[in-house]
């Protein structure tokens, strides 16, 4: 039994985690759900947005799946749970999966997820605030293995995106990323930061595994975005020594919360990538989501008039009619090789 944190966090959050635990029980019965609050409210109550307790709890597990929550940026003295939790538990590799599920493939961005300019130190006076942005060995070292092993499974090469021209730092971190990178016979290519940007929306699919530090990497996955058509469905998970956390890389949605038509997609593929994490199916999951979105109906924000609960219902009967993996062995073939995340990131 594989014991899973779960945070749903506020507005769609709860939805679609919901939507993401019916999915992974229909795919598997060796997960034990334990739920924990996190959040604004929490924070009204305890003035910290996860319990201290609750945090040496969810260290025990295997694994957090959790939903989104909102971080006002006008309230002083409130702290992000989620970059609260990515720092408590060590997740220091951010892989997102931008996936075009109509047609197969995926842009996959690396994302050093613990230095840089989220390193939380700054220095304020009166007339000017310094933001320290850190680069240490330690860090590039650990993000560029994670990348590497990620390259190595899917036979693929590292685009290694940096501003090397400018920042000291990055200089700093190409060199550890290019040493790594040929310790194991990988390809690096490096692109500068800005103009990068352009191709990732021209011509997104070809670059392997996109690999880059911590701020360039929020704004990167962000723009990626665009190309899965709705970024209500793209999964992402948060990788540590010995933790890993899922969860969809779109927010809280207060606009539409409760009215059961937030796209569970995201959330549901978060799943997998966690049940991928702990060893199990994940890969039933990607081939059912494929299969829906092709016949089924879709929530609002991919055009469609469904309900979370509709494509719910619908992943769930797809992944109930999956042929025998055995009949069907050259898209099994190929569903594992997308799906699989490296073993030394498996449970
Ligand atoms: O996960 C993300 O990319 C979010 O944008 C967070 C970030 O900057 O990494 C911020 C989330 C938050 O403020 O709660």
């Amino acid at each position: 039994m594989h014991r899973v944190a779960v945070i749903k966090g506020d507005g769609i959050g709860i939805e679609v985690t919901e939507a993401a635990m019916k999915v992974i029980e229909a795919v598997t019965d060796r997960i034990e759900f334990v739920e924990f609050e996190g959040g604004f409210r929490v924070f009204e109550r305890y003035g910290v947005p996860i319990r201290g307790e609750d945090i040496e709890e969810i260290r025990k597990m295997d694994a957090v799946l959790f939903g989104a929550t909102t971080t006002p940026f006008n309230v002083p003295n409130y702290k992000s749970l989620i970059l609260t939790l990515r720092k408590e538990l060590g997740l220091y590799a951010n892989l997102r999966i931008i996936p075009d599920l109509w047609n197969g493939r995926e842009i996959y961005v690396v994302r050093e997820n613990s230095e840089g300019l989220y390193s939380g130190m700054f220095r304020a006076t009166e007339d000017r605030v310094i933001d320290f942005r850190i680069i240490t060995e330690e860090g590039s070292r650990r993000i560029a293995r994670f990348a590497v092993e990620l390259a190595k499974n899917k036979e693929s090469f590292i685009t290694l995106v940096h501003k090397a021209n400018v920042l000291m730092g990055d200089r700093f971190f190409r060199k550890t990323v290019i040493r790594e990178a040929e310790k194991e016979g990988i390809d690096v290519r490096e692109r500068l930061v800005d103009s990068f940007t352009i191709d990732l929306v021209r011509n997104p699919w070809n670059h392997g595994i996109i690999l880059t530090e911590n701020l360039f990497g929020d704004i990167l996955s962000d723009l990626a975005a665009i190309h899965a058509r709705s970024i209500g469905v793209i999964p992402s998970g948060n990788y540590g020594i010995d933790i890993a956390l899922f969860e969809p890389i779109h927010g809280s949605a207060p606009d539409i919360a409760g009215k059961g038509i937030a796209n569970p997609i995201g959330a549901i593929l978060s799943g997998a990538m966690l049940l991928d994490y702990l060893g199990l199916d994940g890969w039933k999951i990607w081939n059912a989501v494929r299969s829906y979105v092709k016949v089924g109906s879709l929530t609002p924000d991919l055009g469609g008039v469904a309900m979370t609960r509709d494509v719910v219902e619908g992943v769930i009967e797809e992944i109930e009619s999956e042929i025998d993996p055995l009949e069907w062995d050259e898209v099994w073939t190929d569903e594992i090789r997308i799906s699989f995340i490296p073993t030394m990131f498996t449970k």
